[in-house]
């Protein structure tokens, strides 16, 4: 190895990185701003606008961007024709390269960057070297992550980079670069058409970008997946909304499963969305407790009430500091946890938690957000749809019945749904005093779910008598909402819209109960 080429935006580490290739006797060409600071730190290093014979030009738009440079990066070492190429145009071979890219996501990330800035940190000449470098990957080393430079002067001091280094390098280049591209064409896609102002978090239909790029990151790798013959990883976005579960710190426990970390999303999202202290209990993905309290102890206590055969080995969050009067309640219960989730444990709470070391518990910092999009893989593509965020307002809401709901019951109703939002349809959720009663949950008839939610309470000794009820989406027949009248719901809340709204309605005023339509459907698959 003679002759490395550094040009980086982050130089952090560069200048021992290069007094140390300067030791082992490479030559060093540098960019203007690497090239300064190397020199200030009194190590020898040529100038690439000395190599290609031009001044960098435009800004900085043009510094590397020359046949001296491409041509030392692609030319073939083991082909006769590509040497003699060099050699007839004085250009000298390049065989090793160290980059980091203009800091297009930092920029970007700045509240006042304009789309100006934006384009002014797309980086072309860095990726076009990354790019030569990286295809011509058995004859030339390609460093981007200052992580590995302390492998590559080891394997330098050991006679040089072997294959498998060179190769491991070139394809980090290319999931870089492609990163890197995909990020400006994430953020170009949520700019309004010509406005070029504000991207806006939620692209409207029309604007979803022919190509969408998810920027993930491997974090974990997974035992197994959803069954222990699958295999599986998490991956976390680079940028997760502020309060999203992928910000979790693990503060103790097993390593955490597929399906632990499925089902405490789920139980996290549900959670989020109380203001008053709230325990949300879920297993398989649906919410199987929930109730809010003064207290997260009361929270939790109400929580385990709706169905403790369930709740059994499920995962329970709270929108509240753990303290340990809430541990002792959960010890008190002998409930068998899964995940614990809050926003903050308090010492003590942890002290006594200690004690359960298989438990895993997380800390996710509290926040409304959510993600902006969904997605769902289906067999060969993938459906993309922005988040189920809506919350309904008061002013939305229809009494559609004769009777109108007291105070106390509209309290009730607004929690049942609230919490129907997080079940998966077709989905009954009974309530009463912030609890839930009996929750139906993914059946392929509502009147089935209906009958199933009521099963549920009755099992676990709750009385529907006066509970309210909440249906992710209309009533289709008034066989269902006769189900939860039998069964003592004195109120409901749905979205309405149906065909047959007016048999429904007719149905509640028959039997004497009050209905709320929200005017918005929450189905969840
Ligand atoms: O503006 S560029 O796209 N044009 C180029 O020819 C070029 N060559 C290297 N940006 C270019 N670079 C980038 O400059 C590198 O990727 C690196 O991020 C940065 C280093 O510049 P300096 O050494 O002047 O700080």
């Amino acid at each position: 190895m003679t002759t490395a080429l550094l040009s980086v935006s982050d130089k952090t580490g560069i200048v021992d990185f290069a007094r140390a290739l300067h030791q082992r006797g490479i030559k060093l060409l540098s960019t203007g701003g690497t090239a300064r600071l190397l020199a200030d730190n009194g190590l020898p290093v040529t100038e690439v606008a000395e190599v290609t014979g031009f001044p960098e030009m435009l800004d900085g738009r043009v510094k590397t961007l020359h046949p001296r440079i491409h041509g030392g990066l692609l030319a073939r070492r083991d082909m006769p024709e590509h040497m003699a190429a060099l050699k007839a145009h004085g250009i000298a071979t390049i065989d090793l390269l160290v980059i980091n890219l203009y800091p297009f996501a930092q920029a970007t990330a700045r509240p006042d960057c304009t789309l100006e800035d934006a384009i002014e940190n797309i980086d072309i000449g860095g990726p076009a070297m990354l790019r030569a470098a990286a295809k011509n990957w058995p004859d030339v080393g390609v460093v981007i992550d200052p992580t590995d430079y302390a492998q590559v002067l080891g394997e330098l001091d050991a006679g040089g980079l072997t294959r498998k280094t060179k190769f491991g390098l070139a394809r980090k280049v290319y999931a870089h670069t492609a990163a890197y591209d995909g990020m400006i064409t994430n953020y170009l896609s949520a700019l309004d058409a010509g406005a070029e102002d504000k991207p806006s978090a939620v692209p409207a239909r029309a604007e979803y970008p022919g190509i969408y790029t998810l920027q993930l990151e491997k974090t974990q790798d997974l035992r197994y997946g959803e069954n222990p013959h699958q295999s599986a990883a998490f991956y976390r976005e680079r940028q997760p909304a502020p309060g999203t579960l992928a910000g979790w710190t693990q503060l103790q426990g097993k390593e955490l499963s597929f399906n632990n970390i499925a089902d405490a999303d789920a139980a996290w999202e549900c959670v989020k969305t109380f203001d008053a202290p709230a325990c949300v209990i879920v297993k398989h993905a649906n919410p199987c407790g929930v109730a809010v309290g003064g207290t997260a102890t009361e929270a939790y206590t109400k929580a385990l009430k709706t169905d403790t055969t369930s709740a059994f080995g499920g995962i329970v969050a709270f929108n509240q500091p753990l303290d340990v009067a809430t541990v002792e309640a959960m010890v008190a219960a002998k409930q068998f946890v899964e995940v614990l989730i809050a926003p903050s444990v308090t010492p003590d709470a942890r002290e006594l938690l200690a004690k359960k070391q298989n438990l895993r518990l997380l800390e996710v910092p509290l926040s409304r957000q959510g993600n902006a999009l969904e997605f769902k893989r289906i067999g060969g593509g993938m459906l993309l749809q922005s988040a189920d965020a809506k919350n309904v307002a008061a002013s939305e809401l229809r009494i559609v019945t004769t009777l109108q709901p007291t105070h106390e019951q509209m309290q009730d109703l607004l929690f049942a749904w609230k919490v129907a939002k997080f079940v998966k349809s077709n989905a009954i959720v009974y309530c009463a005093g912030g609890m839930t009663l009996g929750v139906g949950a993914g059946q392929m008839s509502r009147v089935d779910s209906s009958r199933i939610a009521s099963i549920k309470a009755e099992n676990a000794g709750l009385s529907l008598q006066r509970s309210a009820v909440a249906s992710d989406a209309f009533f289709p027949f008034r066989d269902g909402l006769d189900v939860v009248i039998d069964a003592g719901a004195s109120c409901v809340i749905q979205p309405g819209g149906s065909m047959r709204d007016q048999e429904v309605i007719d149905a509640a005023n028959e039997r004497g109960i009050a209905m709320v339509f929200t005017g918005t459907r929450h189905f969840r698959h």
